[in-house]
Order: C-alpha cells, then sequence, then structure tokens
C-alpha cells in the first residue's frame, strides 16, 4: 500500500467511515484500465462503440440529472465567509464537515473503494502537485487514468514529498437532493457527494487543480487559471506561448488545437492543455506554465472536421464518450458532427427530434492529450513554457470587439476582472444569459475575488518580462443572429496579430479601451468577411461602453473593502478616457 503514514490512517479512517466491501489501491497501470472498462462494459455502465471505426471507445451515459457542474451546490468552507467571498457558496467548516459525514456513512456497502494517488502537472516537474482521490466510481478511475499522472509513480512522489491533497468522492445514490461538492482549502480538503459527472467528481479537475490550487498559489505566488496553453510556431520556426481564459465552453479546447487556415503556409499551433494553466515568474523574469493535466475532458456538439479536425483525428480510438448519441453502426455521434441521422439519442431513447437532441449539450469526451496531432514536445517540459502573452474572452454577442490590447499589466488585469460571458451547458442553471465571469474563474476560484485580484495585481511589479495581456470575442452576432467572425481556425488570422504586437512588428490604434488593430493589420486572405463587418467588429462604441464600464465599477464595489483600490482606480481611469 503506501508507507506514508498520513496516507494510510485517511484511508482507514474513510474505510471506517463509509464500510466498502472491497479495497483497490490504484497502480495505474494499462492493465487495470482494461479490467475496469471490461468490468463496465459487464455492468451496463460502458457500451462498446464500434471497434472498427474507434478501437478502445466506450460510451457512457450518466444519470440523465447528473450532466453538469452544479455551481449551486459548490462550496468554499474556510473559517471566514469574507474569505470564500462574495463569488462563492460559502458553509462552515464544522457544518459542512458534519452533514458529509452523515452522507458519506456507510455509503460504500456493497461497493469497491478505489485509492488513486495522482500527480497533477509532468511527473518531475517541481511546479506538479499530488493528491489522492478516494472514489466508490470506476468511472471516475477510467477518466482519472485517461486526465491525470496517476498510480505507482504519483504515490512515489507521494512518499517522497510528504504531502498530497485530500479528495473523497462517492456517487452516493444520484439524487439531486443529496449532493455537495464541498472545499476546505485551509485544510488542502475536498468532499464530494452524489454526483458522478466531470468537474464534480474527477477531483484533480476543477476542484484541486483550480479551487484548492488557486487558494495556494496565492499564499505561495503563482497564478492556478481555468487557461488552455499553446505553441504558435511561425515560418521563421520561433514558438511563441500563449494562455487564454475563456468560461466553460467557450472555445478552449477549440483554440487549444487550431490548425491554421490553408494561406498560413509554415504557421503550426502545439497543443500544451486546453483547460487548465498553473504559472509563476520564473528566475529570468518570464511567466512559465505548465498544464496540471493529462487528458481532454472536451464539449462533443459542434466538434467536426470543419471546426476541429486536431480533435476528431485525436477520437479515433481509446476514448471515453459521456452523453453523446449514437448511429446505426454503433458510432459516437453529436449535433454538429456531420449529416448522418443517429438512431440512438444521449439517454438510450431511440432518436427522435421533437424530443430533443441525440447527444446533450454539455455530453463530452476524455481522451488523452498525448493522442492529439498537435501535441507539443514541450507538453511535459518540467520547467513549463514561457508566455509571450495572455489572452481573455467570452461570449459576447455584442459589443466587445475581435481583439484589443491592455495598455498596461494592471489594464490587463482589469480585462480579465471586467470579463462577463453568456452562460452554457457546463453548469446546469439557465443558459445563454452574460454573466460577470472574471478571469473565467466564477466557478473555480476557491477564494474572495477582491484577493484574486489584489494578488493579480501583486504581478505588475514583479518583472519586466511579464506576457502583454489581450482580450478576444469570437462571438459576436449580426442582427439575423449569424457569427460574424468565421472563428475556429480562422482565429489564426488574430493569433497572429497578438504574436506580432508581442515582438513589436505591427502597430496599432489607440483607443480608451486599448490597442485595436487598424484593419489592413489583420491578414484575411482567404476568408469573405464583409468590410463593414470587419468595422463593426473592430469598432468601440464609446456610449455603450461607458455603461459597461460603469456597471463594471458597481461590480467591484459589491466586493467592498476587498475590492483592490488599484484596480478601482484603473476602472475609474478607463472610464474617464471614455468620457
Ligand atoms: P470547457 O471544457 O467547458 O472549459 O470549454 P472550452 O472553453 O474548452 O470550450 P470548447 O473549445 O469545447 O468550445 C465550446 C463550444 O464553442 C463548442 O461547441 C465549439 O464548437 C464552440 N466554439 C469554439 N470556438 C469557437 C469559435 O471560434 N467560434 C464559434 N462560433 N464557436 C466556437
Ligand atoms: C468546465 O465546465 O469548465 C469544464 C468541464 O471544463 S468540467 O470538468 O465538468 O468542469
Ligand atoms: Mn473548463
Amino acid at each position: 500500500m503506501t508507507t506514508n503514514q498520513e496516507l494510510k490512517a485517511w484511508v482507514d479512517q474513510v474505510v471506517q467511515l463509509t464500510q466498502p466491501e472491497h479495497v483497490h489501491w490504484c497502480s495505474g497501470s494499462k492493465a487495470e484500465y482494461q479490467e475496469l472498462a471490461d468490468q463496465m462494459i459487464a455492468s451496463g455502465d460502458f457500451l462498446e462503440l464500434n471497434q472498427d471505426t474507434h478501437p478502445g471507445c466506450y460510451l457512457h451515459r450518466s444519470d440523465p440529472l447528473d450532466v453538469a457542474r452544479v455551481e449551486h451546490l459548490t462550496y468554499i468552507c474556510t473559517s471566514s465567509e469574507e474569505d470564500a467571498g462574495p463569488n462563492n457558496n460559502w458553509m462552515a467548516p464544522v457544518e459542512a464537515r458534519a452533514k458529509m459525514r452523515e452522507y458519506f456513512s456507510a455509503c460504500m456497502k456493497g461497493r469497491t473503494l478505489y485509492v488513486i494517488p495522482y500527480c497533477m502537472g509532468p511527473i518531475d516537474s517541481p511546479l506538479s502537485r499530488c493528491g489522492v482521490e478516494i472514489t466508490d466510481s470506476a468511472y471516475v478511475v477510467v477518466n482519472m487514468h485517461l486526465m491525470t499522472r496517476m498510480g505507482d509513480p504519483a504515490l512515489r512522489r507521494i512518499e517522497r514529498e510528504g504531502t498530497f491533497i485530500k479528495g473523497l468522492h462517492s456517487i452516493g445514490d444520484l439524487d439531486p437532493e443529496r449532493r455537495f461538492i464541498m472545499h476546505f482549502p485551509e485544510d488542502l480538503e475536498i468532499q464530494s457527494f452524489g454526483s458522478g459527472y466531470g468537474g464534480n467528481a474527477l477531483l484533480g479537475k476543477k476542484c484541486h487543480a483550480l479551487r484548492i490550487a488557486s487558494y495556494q498559489a496565492r499564499s505561495e505566488g503563482w497564478l492556478a487559471e481555468h487557461m488552455l496553453i499553446v505553441g504558435i510556431e511561425n515560418p521563421a520556426g520561433e514558438v511563441h506561448y500563449v494562455a487564454a481564459a475563456f468560461p466553460s465552453a467557450c472555445g478552449k479546447t477549440n483554440l487549444a488545437m487550431l490548425i491554421p487556415p490553408a494561406n498560413y503556409r509554415g504557421w503550426k499551433v502545439w497543443t500544451i492543455g486546453d483547460d487548465i494553466c498553473w504559472m509563476r515568474v520564473g528566475d529570468d523574469g518570464r511567466m512559465w506554465a505548465i498544464n496540471p493535466e493529462a487528458g481532454l475532458f472536451g464539449v462533443a456538439p459542434g466538434t467536426a472536421e470543419s471546426t476541429n479536425p486536431n480533435a476528431l483525428a485525436t477520437l479515433t480510438h481509446d476514448a471515453i464518450f459521456t452523453n453523446v448519441g449514437i448511429t446505426s453502426d454503433n458510432q459516437p455521434w453529436w449535433e454538429g458532427l456531420d449529416d448522418r441521422v443517429p438512431v440512438t439519442d444521449w439517454k438510450g431513447n431511440p432518436y427522435d427530434p421533437e424530443r430533443g437532441p441525440a447527444a446533450h449539450p454539455n455530453s463530452r469526451f476524455t481522451v488523452r492529450m498525448s493522442q492529439c496531432p498537435s501535441y507539443s514536445d514541450q507538453a511535459e517540459a518540467p520547467a513549463g513554457v514561457p508566455l509571450s502573452a495572455i489572452i481573455f474572452g467570452g461570449r459576447r454577442e455584442r459589443l466587445v470587439p475581435l481583439v484589443m490590447e491592455s495598455q498596461s499589466w494592471n489594464h490587463g488585469v482589469l480585462y480579465g476582472a471586467a470579463m462577463a460571458s453568456e452562460t452554457t451547458a457546463a453548469n446546469v442553471d439557465t443558459v445563454g444569459v452574460v454573466r460577470r465571469d472574471p478571469m473565467a474563474m466564477k466557478p473555480f476560484c476557491g477564494y474572495n475575488f477582491g484577493d484574486y485580484w489584489k494578488h493579480w495585481l501583486t504581478f505588475s511589479n514583479a518583472s519586466d518580462k511579464l506576457p502583454k495581456i489581450f482580450h478576444v470575442n469570437w462571438f459576436r452576432k449580426d442582427q439575423d443572429n449569424k457569427f460574424m467572425w468565421p472563428g475556429f481556425g480562422d482565429n489564426m488570422r488574430v493569433l497572429e496579430w497578438i504574436i506580432k504586437r508581442c515582438t513589436g512588428e505591427v502597430d496599432a490604434v489607440e483607443t480608451p479601451i486599448g490597442y485595436l488593430p487598424r484593419l489592413g493589420d489583420l491578414n484575411l486572405d482567404g476568408i469573405d468577411v464583409p468590410a463593414e463587418t470587419m468595422k463593426a467588429l473592430l469598432e468601440v462604441d464609446r456610449e455603450a461602453w461607458q455603461v459597461e464600464i460603469s456597471d463594471f465599477g458597481e461590480y467591484l464595489d459589491s466586493y467592498g473593502a476587498r475590492t483592490p483600490a488599484a484596480l478601482k482606480a484603473e476602472q475609474e481611469r478607463v472610464a474617464a478616457a471614455l468620457l
């Protein structure tokens, strides 16, 4: 088992409490993965997909009431309510522990308890952190196999370092009324009950790598962010690394494996991460980033040969599909994939378009990142990669231009803090309403946003080699509700401008909200966006921006004394510039 006494004692305690029939320490081996997959096929938890077209691929149908994150049931349990902040649900740790104890009591009777030691980040990187998830879900174990470095090597690192995050998970009876995702950042602990889905159940992901890690990062001087990481190679063979924060289901996976348009000969995008980025300022003054994950848990709908061919290439073998439909020859299918008509929907019923989509809007695939054709040879680099730019972005039908560049680090922090985006199916609540989602971290910051912004601002003096900060919006719509910008691979055109701003190769127009491209500086060869549309995409509507910035000012004020004065000053500076 283990030589770490703390881990041994904790597992013993959990066994006492939950009373499983078996205890299984996960080795992380391929054989273990296959045994569990076979067991799940036998139990009906997995359906084998067409093994000729999709070898090693399985379909999992989750409970129809367990298909997304549950932000209203997700809590940060710090001793002081103010430390969790208005951005989080809060419960006193004693109360939360008592409640969860009741739920976990004897909940694993007749089940197997799996102990999953895992490492977030390359196994030999000083930036990586370990955790142990205890779960009674075989689905969680196989997903953790693909999403993290788990098993024996992680356990060895835990034994060497002596520290790990404790994550306790049970699917319980999947009753939405008996479901909670609790975080105890002061004790480096997570307790999750009643859901088997993605971010609620794979505790290494949002619970550890964002909520707990953001809390640790603040006291240790680094950042844990909801960001993709890519390398952008130009025809000269130089690679610039970029991290980008977009809210859930707003384009991180797609940008992370973008294939440049045909006329971009010699350009290449290399994938390092698609969801989470841990970064810190290195001795050289640059910001260095690693991807704590090893796999993709990506949105299926909308993934097609025309939008994200690299994702499709990644998904031809050894992947888990959750809540998608299937075709007559047992291939996975989702809306937007192609024009075949599926026969079975995500609930396992005969497909009937009258009764809703074939795939759930938040249906997902799980697959190892290393299967992606654009996987970077730097993805495992222990030191990480040095960032040239940080990009913030949201899903905004109106107002927000295609791209803009901040005038300083603090102005860039304002870009992040002032982010707002239309809600998506990644959470169980209403879809399509604009809400504030600072740095794409509204559901994931493990402490008070006021303190978080202050932490971001501390970097402004850390070095003169920090990445430049940009803001993008791929999602502007016209009067007919059509996207104005082609998006996907064509986002390369915006990335090129961003890189050229970083290297000083291109000029820009100065506006009250930042630097915007001069029309002629965006390479539009090969696309057919009318001149008026381009003009609209790069327009600054002063009056509408005055309203936006003043609304953001009120939002900042709602954080009271925790709002950093420097951010408020930045907001006031932009408001004055817009008059
Ligand atoms: P999470 O995994 O939830 O954090 O999401 P994500 O940010 O990785 O989102 P993802 O890349 O999976 O995209 C979500 C949805 O947005 C998919 O349906 C995509 O097809 C769509 N999408 C991505 N990029 C673009 C774009 O440039 N334009 C348009 N119109 N849609 C896009
Ligand atoms: C998100 O919702 O941002 C995701 C999916 O990446 S989940 O893992 O469910 O959080
Ligand atoms: Mn995400």
